[in-house]
C-alpha cells in the first residue's frame, strides 16, 4: 500500500473512532437538564442490557448477565423497553428492535406463561410498537401473540386462567386475583380495533363484568376469584396490589374507547372506594385492607404498587385527593429515601424491605404535575430520581435494593424499569409535555396510545360495543 492510501485510511479509522465515541458519549446531552439526564441514563442502561443480556428477558446488572422469566426467552426488555425509547427520541434504537421482533422473534413457544404479565408487557408493547411505527409485520406479531392468549379467557366465567401454553393453548390456575382478572381492556380492546375483530374486547370486557357483578352490598370487590365457580376466595378489599389495574382500566379504557359501560363501573366503584376505603392518620391520607362484605377494617397493609392511585385520581379530576395521597407516599419515600415494597401505615414498619425500581410514585408526581403545574410534584421527581441514582445505579444499569434501610442491591433490573420508570421521569422533566393527555393513554406498563387513531365511529363496530 502506497503511503497516500496508507494516510488516508489511518484518517478514515480515526474519524469513525471519534465518530463513534461520540455517539455514547455525553456530548450529545445536556446534562444540566434533567429530561436530558434521564435520556442519557435510560440510553445507559439499554446499552448495558444490549452489551449483556440481548436474546433474554432481563438484565442481571451486578453480575452482568441475564435472567429469563421461562425456559425460552420471550425478549420482553426490548419489548417493554421500545416505546420509551422512542419517546425519548432514540429512533435507531428503536428500530434495531423492531427489525429484531419482525425478523428473529416466534412466539409459538412449548411453555406456559403468565397470562396478565405477558398481556401487559408484550401484547401491550408490540401494539404500542405498532401504533408508534405502522409497521404492518409488528401488528401481525401482535395479533399471533394476542390469539395465542385467547384460550386463556375459555373458563367457565371467562375470567382468563392464570396461565396458558403459548404453543398448545393448554390452560392452568383456577384461581387467580382481580388484577389478573381484568387487566386486558386497553390491550384486548387496541388489538380488536386493528385486528378489526371484536373477540379480543369482548373477552376481556367479559372478564371485568364477572367480576363487576359480584360485588358486595357495599359495591366493594374482593381480591382473589375462582375462575370456574366464580367464588371470591377472601373479602380483602383494597386499591393496591392484585386489584389496582382493575379499577385503572375501568377508567382508563372508557377514555380511549368511550365505552360508556366502564364509565358507569368507575363511577360506581370509585365512591365505594372513596366511601369505605381511606383514612386520614397521622403520617396522611392513606388506602387500607378492608372487609368487602362488611366495610371493616382489616389492616393498614400498603405496598409500593398502591402508589399509582393519586395517578389515576389526578387523570379522573379529584386533584385534592390525589393530592394529599401523594404527599403520604412522598412521606414514606422521604423516611427511607427510597420506598420499600411493604408497609403498615398505622405502625410505621416495614413488611417488605425491597424495592424493585418500581414506577409508581414517579407516575402519580407525573400525573399530578401535568394536571396542576405545581413545581413541589417536580422536586418530588427531582429527589426520587436523585435517590435511584445514588443507590440503585450500577457500572452497566442500573438494580433492585435488596434492602431499603441498607441499600444493598439485588441482581435484577426489571422490564418495567424501560417501560415505566424511566418513561415518567422523562415526561415528569420535559419543559414542553412532550405527550399531550387530552389525546394519549397510558397503559397500565406506561405504553402510550394515542386516542385519535381510532374512529370513533368504527371503534363500536370493531370492539362490538353499541352507541349509548
Ligand atoms: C407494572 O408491571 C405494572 O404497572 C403493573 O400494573 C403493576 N406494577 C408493575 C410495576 O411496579
Amino acid at each position: 500500500m502506497n503511503s497516500k492510501v496508507n494516510l488516508q485510511l489511518q484518517f478514515f479509522i480515526f474519524f469513525v473512532i471519534i465518530l463513534s465515541a461520540c455517539e455514547n458519549s455525553e456530548d450529545q446531552f445536556d446534562l444540566s437538564k434533567n429530561s436530558d439526564k434521564v435520556r442519557y441514563e435510560t440510553l445507559r442502561a439499554w446499552n448495558g442490557y444490549k452489551e449483556y443480556a440481548w436474546g433474554h428477558d432481563e438484565l442481571k446488572p451486578i453480575s452482568e448477565s441475564y435472567s429469563d422469566w421461562y425456559e425460552i426467552p420471550l425478549h420482553i426488555s426490548p419489548i417493554d423497553a421500545y416505546s420509551t425509547l422512542k419517546i425519548m427520541g432514540f429512533d435507531n434504537e428503536a428500530e434495531e428492535i423492531e427489525n429484531f421482533i419482525v425478523e428473529e422473534v416466534q412466539f409459538d413457544t412449548d411453555q406456559y406463561v403468565k397470562t396478565f404479565e405477558v398481556n401487559i408487557r408484550i401484547l401491550g408493547g408490540l401494539l404500542s410498537m405498532y401504533d408508534l411505527s405502522r409497521n404492518e409485520n409488528i401488528l401481525d406479531k401482535a395479533v399471533d401473540f394476542g390469539n395465542r392468549l385467547l384460550p386463556a379467557f375459555t373458563s367457565k366465567t371467562g375470567i382468563p386462567y392464570y396461565s396458558v401454553n403459548l404453543l398448545t393453548g393448554e390452560v392452568e390456575g383456577n384461581i387467580v386475583n382481580v388484577a389478573e382478572a381484568g387487566t386486558y381492556l386497553i390491550e384486548m380492546g387496541v388489538l380488536s380495533y386493528y385486528a378489526q375483530n371484536p373477540i379480543y374486547y369482548q373477552v376481556a370486557k367479559n372478564a371485568v363484568k364477572e367480576i363487576y357483578k359480584r360485588r358486595s352490598s357495599l359495591d366493594l370487590i374482593s381480591q382473589n376469584i375462582n375462575i370456574q365457580t366464580g367464588e371470591w376466595q377472601d373479602s380483602l378489599s383494597h386499591v393496591g396490589a392484585c386489584i389496582d389495574s382493575y379499577y385503572e382500566y375501568l377508567y382508563k379504557a372508557w377514555l380511549l374507547f368511550g365505552d360508556d359501560e366502564l364509565k358507569e363501573m368507575w363511577d360506581v366503584s370509585i365512591a365505594a372506594i372513596e366511601n369505605h376505603l381511606k383514612e386520614e392518620t397521622p403520617t396522611g391520607l392513606w388506602y387500607g385492607r378492608y372487609n368487602s362484605q362488611t366495610g371493616e377494617k382489616i389492616n393498614s397493609h400498603v405496598s409500593l404498587y398502591d402508589a399509582f392511585f393519586p395517578g389515576l385520581l389526578a387523570l379522573s379530576g379529584d386533584l385534592e385527593t390525589a393530592n394529599k395521597a401523594q404527599e403520604s407516599w412522598n412521606y414514606l419515600w422521604n423516611k427511607y429515601n427510597i420506598e420499600p415494597l411493604g408497609y403498615n401505615y398505622a405502625e410505621e414498619k416495614i413488611l417488605n424491605s425491597s424495592y424493585h425500581l418500581n414506577p409508581e410514585i414517579i407516575e402519580s408526581a407525573y400525573y399530578l404535575y401535568y394536571f396542576t403545574g405545581d413545581s413541589k410534584y417536580f422536586k418530588m421527581g427531582e429527589k426520587y430520581f436523585d435517590d435511584i441514582l445514588k443507590y440503585c445505579k450500577t457500572d452497566v444499569a442500573f438494580s433492585h435494593l435488596e434492602n431499603v434501610e441498607t441499600k444493598e442491591q439485588a441482581d435484577l433490573m426489571s422490564t418495567f424499569f424501560f417501560a415505566e420508570t424511566m418513561k415518567y421521569f422523562y415526561l415528569l422533566f420535559s419543559e414542553d409535555a412532550v405527550v399531550n393527555l387530552d389525546d394519549y393513554v397510558f397503559s397500565t406498563e406506561a405504553h402510550p396510545f394515542k386516542k385519535s387513531n381510532f374512529d370513533k365511529e368504527k371503534i363500536h363496530e370493531y370492539l362490538g360495543f353499541s352507541k349509548n
